[in-house]
């Protein structure tokens, strides 16, 4: 067997820029390079493997966390099929990739993580940023990604890696597996030779399957939507990383079946295809949610059924309801004990349309998904047509950035008030153009997720909504924008606060504790003063981007229109009305009441909570679905 002399580190970067993927015969590189931060843990080892690898590109960043958002946000936009590995030292720079770790595993988008670890030899422990315990020494901070990682493992001896890098793969590239992937690296270990086996180093190429949906059950799902009155389709971020929306467009088209759209799943059709009743759940529109209340069977496509989707298991009220879902993972095919298709979303839907040929539903039920659809546009142009303030409202700067996109761009979100009021108002024209991360909602995705994004496809402009919390979490990358020449079009939305915690608070009889950005008073001990003065267009500067204040609707109209000629990234700073919101519609949300409270208004909230939490569901134990 012919080998090769070289360290951990230089073998690990030789494989990872020899891995390809291919779906559908297309072929394409896995990692884009490695974004991350060097430090005494992997400068000389994982650091010197990239400087000389120079077609394995090493991208500096700002903070750990971001290389992971950019990571993750890159391969989301590239429905999974390929991504970044993240570099980082040991201690602080490795645990600053936790919450991005977790990020990508809970969305379900494939990253690998590179965090350094220490000394495997332990001699001269305890290292810098060593985390010591008393009844292990196999023990570090890095340990702490096991929970947030598909795949962990730590390569304590250099001949060790070969083995780790093959599963590492194995999950990154399989659609029902995939998530973050991290292999701790000892920092000594990191730099030790040791002989490889030349064949580690070849072009490998991971087939991407479409498994097919099992006959018999396939028959059955058919047979349940042709027995069906009011059968709807919940849309999820499977059918567009599986690339079916064209697919599901003739489904829904040839049956009538409505289709409403998780946040993953946003995109999945035009909003002006004829069955798209929008967003569904918490943030959903009233034709959809009033679509599933009703629904005898539920047809879900990709979709983990979190509780924005079930608006917490009170969505689908109809006392018969029955769900098929078609998903690659066991466990989401299986809830709701739904009739399991577990299979490739592309795969499953075409077959289910030759399954279901010459179905069509009632005209009666088409009317009513017409008639809804056509009150949704009624009420999305009213809100985008409000002339608010100023502060002007949120929906109104919802409304003047998606009439500044094109249909190729991609509006980017994460957190906060926006999530929701993009889900129900954004009108997306193309499966890319709706990019919100909202399996874990994280404050501080939003610019970093933006670069990852643009990266993808710099050919679409993309556009970062961003809430003054989120963007005061992490705006930081900005700067890393501006090195590598990549444009971002920012909109920061001041509103002093948090107007979704806020508006919970309100909701739960808090009355907005802890939710302003306010100034602490003597007079009172609380944040109860004047709004804390941040200059968020001076911040914005000080990075690096040109940046400009809008106060009215006009001003903002005019910023955008300018924004299109910047050629490095650009900032849009405008306030925002905190209390002017876009309502919910026909939905409701779990979030427990304090049973006992010396506030009335607590009080209050207790009793409607107790009224509405008996409209849960208990679908997982309902007879039927599998056994039907
Ligand atoms: C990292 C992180 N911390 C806390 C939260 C909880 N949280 C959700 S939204 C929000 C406020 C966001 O504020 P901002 O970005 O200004 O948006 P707004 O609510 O004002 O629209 C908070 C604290 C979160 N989602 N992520
Ligand atoms: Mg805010």
């Amino acid at each position: 067997m012919s080998t090769r002399r070289v360290t951990m580190a230089q073998a690990l970067v030789g494989f990872l820029k020899n891995q390809y993927v291919e779906r559908d015969g297309l072929e394409s590189k896995f990692f884009a390079g490695a974004w991350g931060i060097f430090g005494h843990g992997n400068i000389a080892g994982i650091g010197q493997a990239l400087q000389q690898n120079p077609d394995f590109r090493y991208f500096l960043c700002r903070n750990e966390q971001a290389a992971v958002h950019i990571s993750t946000a890159f391969a989301k936009a590239k429905n999974r099929l390929s991504t970044f590995a993240c570099v980082s030292s040991i201690g602080p720079g490795a645990t600053n990739m936790i919450t991005g770790a977790a990020t990508a595993t809970i969305n379900r988008i494939p990253v690998l993580l590179l965090p350094g670890d220490i000394f495997a030899r332990r001699n001269v422990a305890p290292v810098l940023q060593q985390l010591e315990s008393e009844h292990s020494q196999d023990i570090s901070v890095n340990d702490a990604f096991k929970p947030v990682s598909r795949y962990w493992d730590r390569i304590n001896r250099a001949d060790q890696l070969p083995c780790a890098i093959v599963e590492a793969m194995r999950v990154l590239t399989s659609p029902a597996q995939t998530g973050a992937v991290t292999l701790a690296l000892p920092q000594d270990v990191q730099s030790e030779a040791w002989d490889y086996p030349e064949e580690m180093f070849e072009r490998r190429v991971w087939h991407i399957a479409r498994p097919e949906p099992e006959r018999a059950l396939l028959t059955r799902a058919a047979a349940m939507i042709r027995a069906a009155k009011r059968p709807m389709i919940v849309a999820g971020g499977g059918v567009i990383y599986s690339d079916a929306s064209a697919a599901l467009a003739r489904l829904a088209s040839r049956t009538g079946i409505p289709v409403g759209e998780t946040q993953a799943g946003k995109g999945s059709l035009p909003f002006d295809h004829a069955q798209n009743l929008g967003a569904i759940g918490v943030t959903g529109t009233p034709g959809a949610n009033i679509a599933a209340r009703d629904a005898d069977c539920v047809i879900t496509i990709g979709t983990r059924l979190s509780d924005f989707t079930t608006a917490s298991k009170t969505a689908f009220q109809n006392q018969h309801v029955r769900f098929i879902n078609i998903n690659v993972n066991e466990t989401d095919a299986f809830k709701h004990a739904g009739l399991p298709l577990i299979a490739d979303a592309r795969a499953a839907i075409e077959q289910l349309e030759a399954a279901l040929s010459g179905f069509q539903v009632a005209a009666e039920y088409a009317n009513c998904v017409a008639q809804w659809k056509d009150r949704w546009e009624t009420e999305t142009d009213r809100i985008f047509g409000l002339r608010h303030g100023p502060p002007v409202s949120q929906g109104e700067v919802i409304g003047s950035v998606n009439r500044a996109s094109r249909p190729e761009d991609v509006v980017v979100c994460a957190a906060g008030s926006l999530p929701g009021d993009l889900h129900k108002l954004w009108r997306t024209r193309q499966p890319k153009g709706y990019h919100l991360e909202y399996g874990y909602s994280c404050m501080g995705y939003e610019v970093a997720g933006g670069l990852g994004v643009k990266m993808a496809d710099p050919s679409r402009d993309v556009y970062v909504m961003v809430g003054d919390g989120s963007y005061l979490m992490m705006a930081s990358e900005i700067t890393t924008s501006i090195q590598e020449g990549y444009k971002l079009n920012i909109i920061v939305l001041d509103n002093h606060g948090f107007s979704s915690i806020g508006g919970l608070s309100q909701a739960i009889g808090s009355r907005g504790f802890g939710t302003d950005y306010r100034l602490r008073r003597t007079e009172t001990g609380e944040l109860d003063g004047e709004y804390v003065p941040v200059d968020f267009v001076a911040l914005s500067t000080g990075l690096g981007a040109c940046a400009v204040r809008a106060t009215s609707r006009d001003d903002l109209e005019r910023a955008l229109d300018r924004m299109h000629s910047h050629e490095r990234t650009s900032v849009i700073v405008i306030e925002v009305d905190k209390e002017m919101r876009v309502p919910g519609y026909e939905s409701w949300w779990d979030v427990p009441i304090s049973e006992v409270s010396e506030i009335e208004s607590i009080r209050q909230a207790r009793e409607k909570y107790e009224q509405a939490i008996k409209k849960e569901r208990r679908h997982e134990v309902a007879a039927g679905g599998r056994s039907a």
